[in-house]
């Protein structure tokens, strides 16, 4: 069991994150690493820019994360025992590429309301300021703030959606070693910075793990019940897969990813490349 402790939770509340958890070993960690490579190496393009969402539909070890008891533990803690997965998404920095995301909050574009949801970032490699690891702003999850959409080179956001003047000072490195996660508040503002490293950086991100009562605004997207049960029944439900790549899957992730493609672009002036 892997609840969050009365401290963890007064954190997660008045800083709007939580970090560092121990949810898997470093050769689960690795494992998973390996999976997201072999899908890569066989279709290559496949799972990167808006093929980066819902990879755990046809990767059975992704899949295996998002289902992972101690995730649920911590996160049942925050949302409460019915818990749905919307979607997950990899961001993955390679070396030399000049890949970062500006801070913004996940609430403003995701039209999951009511705010009864939280996001797993999991490191798949370790996460460190070197390589471009997350960076939070703590306490800025009480409101919500303008963004820009700068659609700007490097940015690995889909409208490059932008809060201006955070203060760097008050800003904190989210270091994790490969196998433990953050969970942070659908408005804490936060963002990375490029991988000066000569490794990749791989966060598989739950984004997001919801409350039976959270709907979608912006559109509709499928979910898998991760624990409890939905009385609410306002989404799809979609089934859990342990194949690697099978028809099935990758016909299913094809349909969600489209619906999300809807949800992130709704409204926007143009389209970008994730
Ligand atoms: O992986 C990153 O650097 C940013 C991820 C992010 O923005 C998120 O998980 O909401």
């Amino acid at each position: 069991m892997t609840y969050l402790s009365p401290n963890q939770l007064k954190q997660y509340k008045e800083e709007g994150y939580i970090s560092p958890i121990e949810v898997l070993s470093s050769s689960e960690a690795f494992e998973a690493r390996e999976e997201i490579e072999s899908i890569e190496k066989k279709m290559p393009n496949e799972i990167d820019k808006s093929g980066r969402y819902n990879v755990h539909l046809i990767s059975p070890k992704l899949d295996s994360i998002v289902h992972n008891s101690r995730i649920l533990d911590a996160v049942e803690s925050i949302i409460g025992k019915n818990i749905l997965v919307c979607s997950t998404t990899l961001f993955i920095k390679n070396p030399k590429e000049k890949g970062f995301v500006s801070y913004h909050q996940d609430a403003k574009y995701i039209g999951l309301e009511p705010h009864n949801w939280v996001t797993a970032w999991v490191a798949l490699t370790d996460s460190n300021e070197n390589n471009g690891c997350m960076r939070m702003w703590p306490k800025s999850h009480l409101d919500i703030k303008d963004h820009n959409e700068k659609f700007n080179e490097g940015n690995l956001l889909t409208r490059g959606q932008t809060i201006e003047n955070v203060p760097e000072d008050e800003v904190k490195s989210i270091e994790l070693r490969a196998g433990q996660m953050s969970l942070h508040h659908p408005r804490i503002v936060h963002g990375s910075g490029v991988n000066k490293s000569n490794d990749r950086r791989i966060g598989f991100v739950i984004q997001s793990y919801i409350g039976t009562n959270v709907k979608q605004t912006l559109g509709k997207n499928g979910v898998q019940i991760a624990r409890g049960e939905d009385k609410y029944n306002y989404h799809e439900v979609i089934k859990r897969n342990d194949l690697l790549m099978s028809e099935k899957s990758m016909l299913l992730r094809k349909k969600e990813n489209n619906y999300l493609q809807e949800i992130f672009y709704k409204g926007a002036k143009q389209k970008g490349s994730f």
